[in-house]
């Protein structure tokens, strides 16, 4: 109660809603928190004095809802994921604050524009890729629905590589992301943890179980927070990340002093270099020790801070799941359960028993890939000399699950084997899935049949001892980034056909949309918004279709086979120069993992291969492939907008779900994919008919793979797939690309060869329905119309009823 008496008690002043009190608050951050005058400042002193401008109304809702919540005592959600790909801020809190028309005003006698100013604002890209993406669409979802909530992460110097073409391969660059400052942070350093690694651990006389741990190296966490609002309400929750810093011990002034500068600060820099920089994962780059260490500093200073919130408002530790419940994004945080438990037992003094039923009451784990070498395992004695305590905890942890194993499957001994949290094949490991599965209430993946995969293949063994723990909730997406923000243009078409803009609250209202689709004006109206965001872009010709494939590198995401198809699509063009072609612009854009070097020769053979067809004049006028750099948050809204067709080609029974193939088909675009992740759902909900579907599924695929797969079979039997091979190898994209040749032709590992054919015929598909304007443009509003489900308010939605099991906290209004 105490916050919000403090709140009312002070009478602040409220920040006025006119352009003039907009204008005021902006020049007033200007002088007094920027230090400088309208006619000395920089672009980048508008866009600091009006990011903080746009933020203090924010902070206002801010301090509103952290009042409401508390005084609410709920069951928290506490998301924590090593990665938030947050996107950029200033637009977005633009538009959830309603001041976008008043800061393009208030800008004027700045003698700037909104658009000049916004390009200024850098995205934060602390994340890899879709799971980074999810985790951002899923608390602004739960702002959003007024769900109360903290997302913890990492706040890191350094994000995701920027990517630039070098001779036509990826070259990578550090992205200092926060090299200019970020007005979007709120530091809350007496909030700080201190974080300890190494040592060991001592026995506490008169107790079996517990035990001091000794660390022999100590980190400071230090937290700050981003605002993360919901839209059309007023609560405003947070993101809280943590940065390691030295403490002031850790400066060996003696050093310095006799001149070893280096070795002065030597203990700083080894601490803060565990929130340096983001792993580009997605690589084979596992068991790096640092990797852990990021993981357990997350978990560390997460959970701490988690206990010091709840013990604000509860005393009693049997309430502790109650008013808790933290959700893994992926393994990546899973040693907070081990944390949780020596909190509780060794430092809170809870017996075993009473901490382990906390312990698992309070986490569910969310799964985001099948595929076996992205399950993480730590070897053993890494973790015995970095969290000496956590290993003997997940010991015992094993030891009581291996006897309820046992205590289920008498003497089924190969049961245990498969289930223990330790790999005991070779070199000891520790399972952190396993580990996640046995001490978390609910378990989820991210798609239907991703979720089916994980009961039936990887997680069987335990779904047949807790069958009611797995789950199913399928991924979202933010309409507001990703096609509010991201598309205007459809965005205010979809609003004058439903009449107002209440389905960015409630997506399924586009359905209302179908009833439009056989409007001509209407579908004139939604030619020619698709048609101007291609001009946008500037890819190509906006009367080209246009073919994008935007997503990270990767062989099961299969660019190879979209190549396989430009390359056949070349000879063709080249054998019938007068052919009656559809102009296509193939856009590709994606980032590789540094150390991934199948995913690097891919990107080559299509910069290759995209020279060789524009250097082509037969050809050029028909085909063009561009390869954007660079993919981010803030490109993804570029090109998705102005996207016709949506390549979601993965092998079955890989992709855990996707989710740009939902933004896609939100905006308009239509989907050619197989039956993987998500695209199985897309595909029900907008109808077989307008779906271009192909490809083996994951029974099929699984067969083939059982069966003996010969990919030279498809090579000798098909003689446009040959002729793409036997370019390749003979040369005609600049002697690029043999080494994915002979991957393809060598062993195939994800069927692309198999699939060849459908693929190719399913283009033809594609292309006569665009010969159809009309039909095209019909099945493009139906996609639309029918993907309201997609929407991360349903997602979160879905967690809150039957994961979560937490209500809304609304937050009143000032007035
Ligand atoms: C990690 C690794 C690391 C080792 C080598 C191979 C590999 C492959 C993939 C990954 C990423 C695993 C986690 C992840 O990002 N999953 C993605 O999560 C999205 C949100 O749920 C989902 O839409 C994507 O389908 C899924 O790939």
């Amino acid at each position: 109660m105490g916050r919000m008496d403090l709140r009312q008690g002070i009478g602040l002043r409220r920040l006025g809603s006119t352009a003039d009190d907009f204008q005021q608050d902006l020049l007033s951050s200007l002088y007094y928190r920027k230090g400088t005058t309208v006619e000395s400042a920089s672009a980048r002193d508008a866009y600091e004095a009006l990011a903080l401008t746009v933020r203090d109304r924010l902070a206002d809702r801010r301090a509103r809802t952290a009042a409401a919540q508390f005084a609410h005592n709920p069951r928290w959600v506490y998301y924590l994921s090593a990665e938030y790909l947050l996107g950029a801020q200033l637009e977005q809190n633009l538009l959830y604050s309603g001041t976008g028309d008043l800061a393009a005003q208030a800008l004027k006698p700045l003698g700037r524009s909104l658009e000049e100013i916004e390009d200024l604002d850098v995205e934060p890209g602390l994340g890899n890729g879709g799971l980074g993406r999810l985790a951002a669409c899923l608390i602004d979802s739960m702002a959003t629905r007024d769900i109360p909530a903290v997302g913890y992460g990492i706040r890191y110097d350094f994000g995701i590589f920027k990517q630039s073409l070098e001779d036509g391969g990826q070259a990578e660059r550090a992205d200092d992301w926060a090299f200019h400052g970020n007005p979007w942070e709120f530091p809350a350093p007496d909030d700080r943890q201190t974080v300890g690694f190494y040592g060991h651990t001592e026995p506490v006389p008169g107790s079996p179980v517990r035990k001091r741990w000794v660390p022999g190296e100590t980190v400071l966490g230090e937290p700050s927070h981003m605002l993360v609002p919901g839209y059309n309400t007023e609560t405003v929750n947070i993101v809280r990340l943590w940065r390691a810093r030295g403490s002031e011990a850790s400066f060996d002034l003696s050093r310095f002093s006799a001149g070893q500068y280096a070795e002065a600060v030597q203990e700083a820099v080894r601490a803060e270099n565990i929130s340096k920089v983001l792993y580009p994962d997605d690589s084979t780059e596992l068991g790096r020790e640092l990797r852990l260490k990021q993981q357990y500093f997350l978990c560390s200073c997460s959970l701490r801070d988690i206990i010091r919130r709840f013990r604000l408002r509860n005393e009693n530790w049997d309430d502790f799941a109650d008013k808790t419940i933290i959700q893994l994004n992926d393994t990546h945080p899973t040693v907070a359960i081990p944390e949780l438990m020596r909190l509780l037992v060794d430092e809170y003094e809870l017996d075993w028993d009473r901490a382990w039923s906390i312990t698992r009451r309070t986490f569910a784990y969310t799964c985001h890939t099948l595929l076996p070498e992205a399950l993480e395992t730590w070897p053993v004695h890494m973790f015995e000399r970095l969290l000496p305590r956590h290993l003997e905890i997940i010991y015992l942890i094993n030891m009581h699950f291996l006897r309820e194993v046992e205590a289920h499957f008498p003497g089924d001994a190969d049961r245990i084997r498969r289930m223990s949290i330790i790999g005991e094949n070779g070199e000891r490991r520790v399972r952190m899935a396993h580990l996640a599965v046995v001490g978390t209430e609910a378990v989820n993946g991210v798609a239907e049949l991703h979720s089916k995969l994980l009961r039936e293949t990887v997680l069987q063994d335990f779904a047949d001892l807790w069958p009611a723990k797995f789950q199913n909730v399928t991924n979202g997406i933010s309409p507001r980034r990703f096609i509010r923000l991201a598309n205007p243009r459809l965005s205010e078409v979809i609003s004058d056909g439903l009449g107002g803009d209440g389905w960015l609250n409630d997506l399924d209202r586009l359905a209302e949309l179908e009833s439009l689709a056989d409007d001509p004006a209407f579908r004139e109206r939604w030619r020619s918004v698709k048609r101007a965001n291609k001009v946008d872009l500037a890819a190509g010709d906006p009367d080209s279709l246009t073919d994008v494939m935007i997503k990270r590198f990767h062989e099961y995401k299969r660019q190879q086979l979209k190549l396989l198809h430009v390359i056949t699509m070349y000879h063709r063009i080249r054998e019938n120069p007068n052919g009656d072609w559809i102009p296509r612009t193939v856009l590709f854009a994606g980032k590789a993992a540094p150390a991934y070097h199948a995913a690097k020769h891919i990107i080559r053979l299509i910069n290759a291969v995209a020279a060789t067809i524009a250097a082509d004049p037969v050809v050029a006028p028909h085909l063009r492939v561009v390869f954007a750099e660079n993919y981010n948050v803030t490109l993804a809204e570029r090109i998705i907008p102005a996207a016709d067709l949506s390549e979601q080609i993965s092998l079955a029974g890989k992709e855990a779900s996707g989710t740009g193939n939902m933004k896609l088909a939100l905006n308009g675009a239509l989907t050619i994919g197989t039956l993987d992740g998500a695209n199985i759902e897309i595909r029900a909900h907008v109808g077989e008919e307008n779906f271009f579907l192909f490809g083996l599924d994951a029974f099929q695929a699984a067969e083939a793979r059982i069966n003996g797969y010969h990919p030279r079979e498809h090579y000798e039997r098909d003689a446009e797939l040959r002729a793409a091979l036997d370019a390749i190898n003979a040369g005609a994209f600049g002697g690029v690309g043999r080494e994915v040749a002979e991957s393809l032709l060598g062993w195939d590992e994800y069927l692309t060869l198999a699939d060849y054919r459908s693929y190719l015929d399913c283009q033809e598909e594609v292309e006569r329905a665009w010969r159809d304007r009309d039909r095209w443009t019909r099945m493009s509003i139906l996609n639309t119309a029918r993907c309201g489900f997609f929407s991360a308010d349903r997602t979160v939605a879905d967690y809150a009823a039957r994961i979560w099991r937490v209500a809304p906290v609304p937050v009143p209004r000032e007035d």
